[in-house]
């Protein structure tokens, strides 16, 4: 039948005909991620067929979720992640051997050029919220040390915004900071504990969880990305245990292996000993690197 009937086009396989015109020359890489993109996508209209008004309504959507609205700002990762396929793709790609750190999603708010600190230092340069000493070691699966690792940190303060949605009223960097492992692979930090707090929600994509009934709210977590010569990265979280969006974060990045405990301590000694205020929380976290 001439494919150029359009009487036929629905009834014979929209998508295979769209599909069929594409030509040797097509990269087939590209071939199999297009075809499955509009097999998948006529799927889905011949589902739940669209008005035209509801159509245009999904590309302008599109093209607002697009749309460059701060210098820090598209909003296409956070649909992505709100939509559960960024923790799909890592997942395919970062099948890491057992005992090793399981990644999980980047987020919208990574910045390169945080400041070097050594280890003990504070990165909580705002003073707000419960003061916590981060420490623990970067090994192998063996259990080897690992020397030189760098860990790269950064987490919301205590009102739940990260410095770069609060130029002018955080101080720079806050709450950001890039630590190196010492020869026997230990690492420790001074922080505040994080808090949850609600991914952007005044974009396209805060829009459309409101309209589908959802909150915006993420399990509080420190963000970690930790990097050594020979190893895999590994983009990660520490979750705190009491937080009450653990079950239900709003970008499915929770996983068991990656909650901590927030152990209160009262400690005078060993507050002096990393200059702490007493109480204070403490966090044990070991990085286990799997081999590049
Ligand atoms: C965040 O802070 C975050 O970590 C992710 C993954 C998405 C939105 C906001
Ligand atoms: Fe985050």
């Amino acid at each position: 039948k001439p494919e150029i009937d359009g009487s036929y086009f629905v009834e014979e396989g929209s998508a295979e005909i769209v599909n069929s015109r594409m030509g040797d020359a097509a990269n087939p890489r590209l071939r199999e991620v297009l075809g499955a993109i509009t097999r998948h996508l006529h799927a889905a209209v011949k589902e739940v067929e669209p008005t035209h008004e509801e159509w245009f309504a999904a590309i302008e959507f599109l093209t607002k979720t697009g749309q460059i609205c701060s210098d820090w700002r598209q909003e296409y990762i956070l649909l992505s992640d709100v939509l559960g396929v960024t923790m799909l793709v890592d997942a395919i790609n970062h099948r890491r051997p057992s005992g090793a750190t399981p990644n999980t999603i980047l987020g919208p708010f990574y910045v390169e050029g945080a400041p070097r600190y050594a280890n003990g230092a504070n990165i909580c340069l705002d003073h707000k919220g419960l003061p916590t000493l981060v420490r623990g070691r970067v090994s192998d699966i063996e259990g080897n040390p690992i020397a030189g690792a760098t860990l790269d940190v950064w987490q919301t303060n205590d009102d739940g915004f990260y410095d770069v949605q609060q130029k002018g009223v955080q101080p720079d960097y806050n709450l950001r900071g890039l630590f190196t492992s010492e020869a026997d692979g230990r690492y420790w930090f001074q922080t505040v504990k994080p808090r949850f707090y609600p991914i952007p929600y005044d974009g396209p994509v805060g829009k459309l969880l409101k309209a589908v009934d959802r909150h915006p709210n993420r399990a509080a977590h420190l963000h970690f990305i930790v990097e050594a010569q020979g190893f895999q990265q590994v983009i990660t979280h520490i979750f705190t245990p009491d937080c009450p969006y653990m079950q239900q974060d709003a970008v499915f990045g929770v996983k068991r292996e990656l909650v901590a405990e927030f152990q209160e301590i009262d400690d005078p000694q060993m507050a002096a000993e990393y200059g702490m205020p007493n109480p204070f929380l403490l966090v044990e976290w070991d990085f286990v690197l799997a081999p590049a």
